[in-house]
């Protein structure tokens, strides 16, 4: 009923699968309770003010939760809903459309060649976010280069190289200390010239929001890469750790701010029961949420669909 309202066919797809999976823990957490709050036979007070509460505990944020449960609830009275069941899709519609993305996502959108900054502090998910995202496009078909830009830690460049390998890409690097601008220069004109590439994937240097130099750093990269390419980077995504909740969300309006990020990719979402964060992300940040995480291996990564988040995250 729920997916139908949505235009959506029954049979669910891969990334949904995955996105469902992923959610495991935070449904089964607090957040399962929803499901059983809308089993009552009556919309009651109590069931509003029940419905509040868990979403608090479940670390939706205050903010949103008011508005959400404010949303629903004149919905509900203005529609003059009276089954539980009914009222329950309409909280799921209200989540879904805290969720959805204004914009769409740039990665596959016809132009010479698209230019993908991933961004985040250390040990967010970066590197292998990027290998996944090398194998999903090469998978359809996409020629894919990845640049080394994290040029601080030799290791960093290796990572990044021996995901290109199991993801078929080429990766573009130099010797670790030279400048990431330079690199990504680099990249961006094998990718043009020689490999006729039409993504480019540049790894970052992990870094807090608030580190100056660093972040200068970024800054100088974006600028090389919109001197060489119009537009460019289409896309700056803002990797972050979904165990970590609403500090999460803390840490990304500080990157927000300085680093014209576009889109998140949500990691280790599997490990967590702090799911319910995710509602309040883009009402907070204003970014979408573009990517989940839901593993470590290469085809762990699921492209972020809101309704199917929302099913994953309460049930059906
Ligand atoms: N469970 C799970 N683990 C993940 C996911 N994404 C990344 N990881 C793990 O997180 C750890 C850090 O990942 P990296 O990709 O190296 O992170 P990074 O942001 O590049 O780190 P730095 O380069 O040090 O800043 C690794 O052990 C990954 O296997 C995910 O979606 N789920
Ligand atoms: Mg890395």
């Amino acid at each position: 009923m729920f997916r139908r309202l949505f235009g959506k066919q029954e049979e669910k797809t891969q990334d949904e699968i995955l996105l469902e999976q992923s959610l495991q823990k935070t449904r089964g957490g607090i957040l399962g309770r929803i499901s059983t709050i809308f089993q009552a036979n009556e919309i009651t007070d109590e069931l509003w003010d029940e419905l509040e509460e868990t979403l608090i505990v479940a670390d939706v944020g205050m903010e949103t939760t008011s508005e959400l449960v404010e949303k629903t609830r004149t919905r509900v009275e203005r529609e003059g809903i009276k089954a539980t069941k009914d009222a329950y899709l309409i909280l799921k519609q209200e989540m879904v459309a805290l969720l959805r993305a204004d914009e769409p996502l740039q990665i596959e959108q016809p132009r010479i060649l698209t230019v993908v900054l991933v961004v985040g502090v250390n040990g967010s998910g970066k590197t292998t976010t990027i290998g996944k995202l090398a194998y999903r496009y090469r998978l359809r078909g996409k020629r894919v280069v990845l640049a080394a830009g994290d040029t601080f830690r030799a290791a960093a460049i290796e990572q990044l190289q021996v995901w290109g390998k199991r993801a078929g890409v080429e990766v573009i690097a130099q010797a670790p200390g030279s400048d990431p601008a330079a690199v990504l220069f680099d990249a961006m004109r094998a990718s043009q010239e020689s490999r006729k590439a039409e993504i480019l994937i540049a790894d970052t240097a992990g870094r807090l929001q608030n580190k100056f130099n660093l972040m200068q750093e970024l800054d100088k990269m974006r600028r090389v890469a919109a001197k060489q390419v119009h537009r460019a980077p289409h896309e700056t995504l803002l990797v972050l750790d979904a165990s970590t909740g609403q500090n999460a969300i803390l840490q990304a309006k500080g990157f927000k701010e300085t680093a014209g990020v576009t889109g998140l990719v949500l990691t280790k979402l599997d490990g967590t029961s702090k799911g319910g964060a995710v509602l309040s992300i883009k009402k907070v940040l204003g970014v979408p949420v573009r990517f989940i995480g839901t593993g470590e291996k290469i085809e762990d990564l699921a492209e972020f669909d809101p309704v199917a988040f929302v099913e994953g995250l309460v049930g059906e």
